[in-house]
């Protein structure tokens, strides 16, 4: 058995505060019970014992309805696959069918946009909003045994962005996230006395695996704060309740822009009480020195960087008691095998955290009991993303005095815009199939605050406009009904042709050049 932590709480926890949500308090009994009643309803409505691997899509707002339906498709045998509320149709859509989902559930407001696309696909949907609870309980049986789960069996797909089209699902079974959740609980000292502020979305494994899974893990208590907000979160954080606290580097960006506009005493209560934090982790993006050096000097406070990546948990940490060093994601996490290999001649360059050919840098790759099964139905996806067993990132780095430094991606097409990972080829197929576009380019472009922002060159089709502000008119509302937000283009450039080399190939970095970028290493992390 396996998850036994979060799968079944230690009675002795069943009072313990397990998540606070728009002023509502839920125990760990509270989830235990509520999870369990709802796995009993997934089954009894499927009528089977067992799930058994069905995919179950699920869209509500962070909460403890979110924690009880994941947890109650866990139980039932079933896959989790979260859905983002933040999304259009058509990117939900996008996942629930290529997840190949057999229910749907939703709570509020928001999940009921699941409503539809249920009875469009002749799938069950069930609303799982506190009012319809108690209808819940009336019609699933009271008692009875769950399946057994174990490590083996799969548990989550995460859908993630790569240099080929649409994004791909990443399957993890129940050991793996467990082989995630107890390497981090232990190097970061997670224990019941937490409380950590939750402002990350949930399709993503930051903010559901690291800053969810873990303190559940452990007993801690997680505090939702219902998205991110500047002053909401220096509050929070100041409020002396708080001591974990988990972000991208655009939310510590952000911070620091709303600690700059605020007046005097304030600043000083919200520096105060953000120092006084056990434990403050920024991830998923490189985060500028610059941002490391001024939160330091603002609240006292060393940020923890470390990195990973969907497919992977996490690989990289700065140590917890040693040295933070600012501009490196420090050593290999307990459980981890991790290695430099030049991927021309597979020669291995650092393994762990020793320098075979001190100061080169390379691929890294990743061995570990927390590395993903597979790619969801992408079978050739998913054996060219390993070598020898290894799982080759597409990160490039280097391992000095003993801390790693990640040096940017390998490929153009892989762009990071708010710790959101974003495929430059997704955006440039998706608009091709307009009809005022002839061709395109997407690229990224540096930026302090997001890492970098999303641009596409536009070459329109015969008699389009060629006025940039025109095509970003008509493109732009086109493109939100259809991508995330974030995949959104925020600078367009019209042009007749696209810089392409002798081959044919479209020269990126010369399309950099026509958004006032200098040509020069194209993914190189800022600061
Ligand atoms: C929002 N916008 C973005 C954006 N997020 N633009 C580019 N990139 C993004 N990531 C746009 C919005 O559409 C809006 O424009 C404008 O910016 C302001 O939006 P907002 O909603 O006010 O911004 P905010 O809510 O402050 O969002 C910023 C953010 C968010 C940083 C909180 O992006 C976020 O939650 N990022 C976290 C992503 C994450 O969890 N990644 C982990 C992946 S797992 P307009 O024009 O629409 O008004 C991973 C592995 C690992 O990477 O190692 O952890
Ligand atoms: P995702 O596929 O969304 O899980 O994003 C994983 C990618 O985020 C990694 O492959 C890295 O490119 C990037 N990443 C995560 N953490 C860091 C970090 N601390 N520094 C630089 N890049 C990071």
């Amino acid at each position: 058995m396996t998850g036994s932590a979060l799968l079944h709480p230690p009675r002795e926890w069943s009072a313990s505060l397990a998540v606070l949500a728009g002023g509502a308090a839920h125990t760990y009994g509270d989830l235990d019970a509520r999870s369990r009643l709802r796995a009993q309803h997934l089954l009894a409505e499927a009528a089977t014992p067992d799930l058994d691997g069905a995919r179950v899509g699920f869209l509500m707002a962070p909460g403890s309805e979110y924690v009880a339906t994941q947890w109650a498709v866990w139980r039932a045998g079933g896959i989790a696959v979260p859905l983002c509320p933040d999304h259009p149709a058509r990117e939900l859509e996008y996942v629930m069918d290529d997840a190949d989902c057999s229910a749907l559930i939703g709570a509020g407001e928001t999940g009921r946009r699941m409503e539809g696309p249920a009875s469009e696909r002749g799938i069950p949907f069930h609303d799982v909003s506190a009012t319809n609870e108690g209808r819940l309980a009336l019609h699933s049986p009271d008692s009875g045994p769950l399946p057994r789960i174990t490590e083996d069996r799969p548990a989550m797909i995460l859908y993630t962005s790569g240099t080929t089209g649409r994004p791909k699902g990443v399957v993890t079974t129940h050991g793996q996230i467990e082989a995630h959740i107890t390497s981090l609980v232990g190097a970061w000292r997670w224990t019941r006395d937490d409380r950590i502020l939750h402002v990350l979305p949930l399709h993503h494994t930051h903010g559901i695996v690291n800053a969810l899974c873990c303190p559940l893990y452990a007993g801690a208590t997680v505090e939702f704060a219902g998205g991110f907000d500047p002053a909401v979160t220096w509050e929070r954080l100041a409020s002396g309740e708080i001591s974990v606290f988990m972000a991208v580097p655009t939310i510590y960006a952000k911070l620091l822009h709303a600690w700059d506009a605020a007046e005097g005493p304030t600043r000083r209560r919200w520096a105060r009480g953000a120092g006084a934090l056990r434990l403050m982790v920024s991830g998923s993006a490189a985060l500028p020195v610059r941002v490391f050096e001024r939160w330091e000097e603002i609240t006292g406070h060393r940020l923890l960087e470390r990195y990973g990546m969907t497919e992977i948990g996490m690989g990289l940490s700065n140590p917890y008691d040693g040295e933070r060093r600012p501009g490196t994601v420090g050593q290999p996490l307990p459980g981890v095998d991790l290695r430099l290999v030049r991927p021309a001649t597979g020669r291995v360059l650092a393994d762990g955290v020793e320098a075979m050919d001190p100061g080169a840098s390379g691929e890294i790759r990743v061995r570990g009991p927390m590395v993903f099964s597979e790619y969801w139905r992408r079978p050739r996806e998913t054996e060219a993303a390993f070598v020898d067993g290894w799982f080759r990132t597409g990160d490039e780095a280097v391992l000095e005095d003993g801390y790693y430094r990640i040096l940017g991606r390998r490929s153009v097409d892989i762009l990071k815009s708010g710790g959101y990972k974003i495929s430059a080829i997704e955006i440039e197929e998706m608009l091709r199939t307009h009809p005022a576009v002839h061709d395109c380019a997407v690229v990224g472009i540096p930026d302090e605050d997001w890492g970098e922002r999303v641009a596409a060159a536009v070459v329109p089709a015969p008699g389009g406009s060629l006025r940039s502000d025109a095509i970003a008119a008509l493109l732009d509302p086109w493109v939100r009904e259809r991508l995330a937000r974030y995949k959104v283009p925020r600078a367009w450039r019209c042009v007749e042709d696209l810089p392409r080399n002798a081959m044919g190939k479209v020269q990126k970095p010369a399309v950099l050049v026509l958004f006032g970028v200098g040509a020069g290493p194209l993914h190189s992390p800022p600061g």
